[in-house]
């Protein structure tokens, strides 16, 4: 029987094979923010993103990667938000293997120079380009600077491997970062240590395939 999972599989290898990545070297690591911002009605929750929701790489560089969520880029005169939950994207290549599908999905309060207040650390399980939630009940309300981190200290070599988008995101500064110590964090471009090519898909082949794990 054919699963959600094993069809978007097959659709992404026959997309994968047709559509090589063009490679820029900047690019956003697919971590996600689902939440109520304070800003202007209907105050429906909403996900905040900047990767373009394109994959284009996965990467296992530095011990932990993040994004740097600045609510200013997304309302400049009401920017908090209410968290509900947070996203986590990642991608199994059989070339490099993950030694363990657990990581901690973990939210901080910090501005761009790195995380520095922990308010959540859950223990989740990866799975292969399927999203990966922590939910928050109750939700949790951090500063309008915080981070949505993957620590993978439970691996050897920063497994599970994390997607990324390629290219520059609305704000055209740098989001994502890694880091192996917790204090230099490295801006992530697709050049960085560990970042390994995974073949572009269309993006409205992205949106068919996540259509497709929300009706399973
Ligand atoms: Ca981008």
């Amino acid at each position: 029987m054919k699963t959600a999972s094993s069809l978007a599989r097959a659709v992404l290898w026959v997309m994968a094979a047709a559509l090589p990545c063009s490679g820029s070297g900047s690019g956003d690591l697919l971590l996600r923010v689902y939440g109520t911002p304070d800003w202007p009605p209907p105050w429906q929750p909403r996900t905040l993103s900047y990767d373009d929701g394109t994959a284009c790489w996965l990467t296992w560089a530095g011990v932990c990667r993040g994004v740097w969520f600045d609510g200013t880029d997304f309302e400049p005169t009401s920017p908090g938000i209410e968290c509900q939950n947070t996203q986590y994207w990642f991608y199994h290549h059989e070339s490099y293997p993950w030694d363990t599908a657990s990581f901690y999905g973990e939210l901080w309060n910090g501005d761009w120079t790195g995380p520095v207040e922990q308010l959540d650390q859950t223990s989740k399980m990866a799975m292969h380009y399927m999203p990966v939630y922590c939910v928050y009940a109750p939700s949790i309300r951090p500063d309008v600077d915080f981070w949505v981190l993957v620590n993978t200290s439970m691996s050897s070599g920063g497994w599970p491997s994390t997607l990324c988008d390629d290219g520059p995101n609305f704000t055209g500064q740098n989001h994502s970062f890694f880091s192996d110590d917790f204090v230099i964090w490295e801006p992530w471009t697709s050049d960085a240590a560990g970042a390994s090519p995974l073949m572009a898909l269309e993006a409205d082949s992205w949106g068919g395939i996540k259509g497709l794990f929300r009706s399973s």
